[in-house]
């Protein structure tokens, strides 16, 4: 029998890192997940997944580190010599990078490094994909590949792209399989609910419900290339099966504004998103990312992936999502009777 591939995924707790542990279980794939220590749990989006690590043939395990912590990285990747590191750990979010700017380089920019040093430094040699964002190309005019130029707008992006060449870097240097994927957004139920696509969908729930009165956001009109998380994550891992490592754009080809996402999902309910909605300074960004758009085509041709899921089918299965979340957060557990 072939032995098991061994992954670690950094991130395990977030959106991705959930969808991604699913898709490597049902490849029969062993999963380490590093895991940072928290007051409160911080595992819900796996809690499904959970398996006891007392039982035989357990199949995902967590461990505790952080990308803070070179020493954590180190002896995690020596020890476990994982085939497939998947760096999916973040201060994910672009309005708060303007905030913490310097954690948030700490982290997204030199956590990459520290891992890619630990790569190098155990000899392992695990290949390493690096979870690079559409936010790298900021200001760049759309539709944007990968020959377009960075423009970074914000600390999160400037680190992204930091890390992005990092990964380059030891590619060339060390020759360490190392893949960039440039993932345009994503979405889903699991998304952190202060994304712009998230605290819509809830806010549209608890509205409907009759819990909440007004939604109050920021920048209506930029434009985003929404796709769906779960159709991503195996872009992800169709990088790390090729003969060589390189970097592809992921992405829908379609772009919409929050303006249209919200006519999407208040529509759906039949409600007006105009009676609503409010617009609050605090939510706009220093600088803002006007249009992102992606072309593919590359990942079409050599990955022969292609997103699955549509704007108008993610903008409901979220709105549904959050509906039954709704639902059974003010009707108990048996839903309404
Ligand atoms: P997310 O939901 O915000 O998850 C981020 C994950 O990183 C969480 O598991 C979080 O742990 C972990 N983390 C944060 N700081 C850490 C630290 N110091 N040490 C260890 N773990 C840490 O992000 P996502 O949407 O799944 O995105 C996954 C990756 O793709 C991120 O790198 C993101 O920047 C990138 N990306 C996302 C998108 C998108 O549209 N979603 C697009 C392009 C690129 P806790 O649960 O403990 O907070
Ligand atoms: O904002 C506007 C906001 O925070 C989208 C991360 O996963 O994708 C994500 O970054 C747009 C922006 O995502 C609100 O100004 C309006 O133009 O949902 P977002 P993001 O900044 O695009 C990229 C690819 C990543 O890599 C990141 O990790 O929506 N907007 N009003 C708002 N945004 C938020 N958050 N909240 C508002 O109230």
């Amino acid at each position: 029998m072939a032995k098991r591939k061994r992954a670690l995924i950094t991130g395990i707790t977030g959106q991705d890192g959930s969808y991604l542990t699913e898709f490597l279980l049902a490849k029969d794939y062993e999963v380490y997940g590093l895991v940072r220590r928290s007051s409160s749990f911080n595992t819900d989006r796996i809690d499904h997944l959970y398996q006891d690590p007392h039982e035989s043939d357990v199949k995902l395990r967590l461990v505790y580190g952080d990308l803070n912590d070179a020493s954590s990285l180190n002896q995690i990747i020596k020890t476990l010599k994982p085939d497939e590191i998947y760096n999916l750990a973040a201060q994910s979010h672009v309005r708060v990078s303007f905030d913490i700017p310097e954690y948030t380089a700490e982290i997204v920019g030199l956590g990459a490094t520290r891992i890619l040093e630990a790569i190098r430094d155990s000899g392992v040699m695990s290949k390493y994909y690096q979870a690079s964002s559409s936010e790298m190309f900021g200001n760049s005019a759309p539709p944007q590949n990968e020959r377009t130029p960075f423009y970074p707008r914000s600390p999160y992006a400037a680190a992204k792209v930091y890390a992005y060449w990092m990964a380059v870097n030891y590619r060339e240097a060390y020759d360490i399989f190392a893949c960039n994927g440039i993932l345009f957004n994503h979405e889903s139920p699991r998304r952190g609910e202060t994304f712009v696509t998230r605290k819509i969908t809830m806010a549209l729930a608890r509205i409907k419900h009759g819990v909440q009165k007004d939604l109050f956001l920021g920048n209506l009109e930029s434009k985003r290339d929404w796709g769906f998380a779960g159709d991503y994550v195996e872009a992800m891992w169709l990088m790390l099966q090729q003969d060589k490592p390189d970097d592809y754009v992921i992405a829908t080809g379609q772009t919409y504004s929050v303006k249209d996402f919200l006519i999407e999902a208040f529509g759906y309910v039949g409600l007006d998103w105009e009676k609503y909605v409010k617009i609050d300074q605090r939510y706009f960004r220093p600088t803002e990312v006007d249009c992102l758009l992606g072309d593919s085509r590359k990942a079409k041709k050599i990955l022969h992936w292609e997103p699955k899921t549509d704007f108008k089918q993610l903008v409901r299965m979220m709105v549904d999502a959050d509906m039954a979340c709704v639902e059974k957060q003010i009707y108990g557990t048996k839903g309404r009777r």
